[in-house]
């Protein structure tokens, strides 16, 4: 049973990412399991073609060098091909209110811009998602509740193409993760940390150096109660520190609060520990950047077995749609 997991490059990925996903990926996926950049979604809203390659990149040696299986990992685009065909099919089958009345369409499009210059992208990506989804017969999809909507998306879409066709998709369900860390900005803590925060210092990268993870956490907003004790609502600033330094010594965030005079302490020891926590993937990933042709190979191999796997799928597809 295969389960599909995504992250796209609309930044450099952080140690949110990390914590609550990339690190539970590598470590309690199954051999079936896959994972891919989705660069595509990073085009609904305005980006920069350049940086998006290297992000891309940048994002793939990461997935790799925190420990996912090369053949289990692929880029988006590298299918584009065969998504955009599928998209189609499945836009075919989509109704306009079905796509209109996704909760993130209506946030994300009510931010501001007038809706007549809201990219049509942002409106049809839930369909693109179900393309993903369908064209690797994923039976299982991890999601948050942001995005449980969009899986319930593909698989009413799945159901009316093999009801209305002929049977092709299996119909995915969505999963609930187990709950991990919840990171938030380390300089505005009722946010969450996110990759495409534009201001980058309550937010720690995978790659940065040791020396900047230091110093951002040392300047990470706390309080002036200066009381040393795990209280999320009334300290929210405290609790992401102790939380993240739980989730790299799995040592409860309550406990954590004994064990430190000070917040001058904590940060030390929170900054050493997301040190260690970090190196490894940040090692690995510079090391595999450092090696395009190596890159190069996992991106093409990772391609080739994507397409491969969904081949059969989309011409069944296709066929019985009365095309190609
Ligand atoms: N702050 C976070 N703490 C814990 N988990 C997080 N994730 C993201 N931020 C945190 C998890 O990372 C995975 C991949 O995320 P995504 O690329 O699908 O997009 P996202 O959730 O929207 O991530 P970002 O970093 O916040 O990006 P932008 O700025 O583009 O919105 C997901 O499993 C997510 O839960």
């Amino acid at each position: 049973m295969t389960r599909l997991s995504a992250i796209t490059p609309s930044g450099h990925a952080h140690l949110g990412n990390h914590l609550g996903a990339i690190r539970r990926w590598a470590n309690q996926g199954r051999p079936g399991d896959l994972y891919f950049v989705s660069d595509l979604h990073a085009m609904t809203v305005s980006y920069n073609p350049a940086r998006l390659r290297v992000l891309s990149r940048e994002l793939l040696a990461v997935l790799v060098a925190a420990g996912i299986e090369p053949d289990q990992v692929f880029v988006q685009s590298d299918l584009v091909r065969e998504l955009g065909a599928l998209s189609w099919i499945l836009e075919c089958a989509c109704s306009y209110g079905e796509a209109a009345r996704m909760t993130q369409f209506k946030q994300k499009s009510g931010t501001g811009e007038p809706v007549g210059t809201v990219r049509l992208g942002l409106l049809t990506y839930p369909v693109l998602m179900a393309a993903d989804i369908l064209l690797q017969g994923a039976a299982e999809v991890p999601v948050g509740d942001d995005q449980s909507q969009h899986v319930e998306l593909a698989r009413t879409l799945a159901r009316r193409f093999n009801q209305t066709y002929g049977e092709v998709f299996t119909v995915p369900t969505a999963v609930m993760p187990p709950t991990a860390a919840r990171v938030r900005d380390l300089v505005d803590p009722s946010r969450k940390m996110s990759k495409s925060t534009q201001d980058s210092v309550g937010v720690v990268f995978i790659l940065d150096t040791a020396d900047l993870i230091h110093r951002k956490i040392k300047r990470a907003v706390t309080d002036s109660v200066e009381r040393m004790e795990y209280r999320p609502t009334e300290q929210p600033g405290l609790a992401n520190l102790l939380e993240i330094l739980s989730a790299c010594t799995d040592v409860a965030p309550a406990d954590l609060a004994t064990q430190y005079p000070t917040y001058g302490a904590l940060k030390s020891a929170t900054a050493e520990a997301v040190v260690e926590e970090l190196r490894p993937i940040r090692e690995g990933a510079q090391s595999l950047l450092a090696d395009p042709a190596e890159l190069d190979r996992i991106r093409k191999a990772g391609a080739h077995r994507a397409t491969e796997r969904g081949a059969h799928r989309l011409s069944s597809a296709l066929r019985l749609a009365g095309v190609a």
